[in-house]
């Protein structure tokens, strides 16, 4: 096929301005990079490092990139408010409850009918890093702009019993997801 000099120009503005806009519409598929800093009871303090959240097909990609955590697995959930501060002197209670939009009251973990703020644990190496990537498949960067993400002192059996939320207990690092 021929193409005069005209044409093979606007061919390559057009392919320029089509890169341009998948650019655009590329940084618009919604990541955010979430900054988590360590909390007590007098409020927010130093940062931890970041979490990034992204949306693929099959879900909600969580990339943590954390250190100077305690070893081990911390209970990880999305929580209602997009507010890390202490609320009666109390760690994190600014944030609020597990974020359950359909008001299930129950904590069941990723796979349950539970909160949808139900993360999978967080698992912290034994140099106190966090790098492991999860991926949930109910949730959406837009389901979780505005609210927070928490991790706990102790672990996540994904149940109430024997004790409430998953047993992760005290509130040690929080992100407010904007
Ligand atoms: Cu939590
Ligand atoms: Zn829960």
């Amino acid at each position: 096929m021929y193409l005069s000099p005209e044409a093979l120009m606007i061919a390559i503005r057009c392919s320029i301005g089509f890169l341009l806009l998948s650019l655009a519409l590329g940084a618009n598929a919604e990541e955010v990079v979430v900054t988590v800093n360590v909390i007590d009871g007098t409020g927010v303090g130093g940062a931890i490092g970041t979490v990034t959240l992204s949306d693929a097909p099959n879900g909600l990609v969580i990339k943590p990139a954390l250190k100077e955590l305690a070893p081990g697995e911390h209970g990880f959930h999305v929580h209602g408010n997009p507010d890390c501060g202490a609320a009666s002197n109390t760690a994190g209670m600014a944030a609020g409850g597990h974020y359950d939009p359909a008001n299930a009251g129950k904590h069941l973990g990723p796979k349950g009918a539970g909160h949808l703020g139900d993360l999978p644990s967080l698992t912290v190496a034994a140099d106190g890093t966090a790098t492991l990537p999860m991926t949930v498949d109910r949730l959406k960067v837009a389901d979780v702009k505005g609210r927070a993400l928490m991790i706990h002192a102790g672990g996540d059996n994904y149940s109430d019993e024997p004790k409430p939320l998953g047993g992760g207990g005290a509130r040690v690092a929080c992100g407010v997801i904007n």
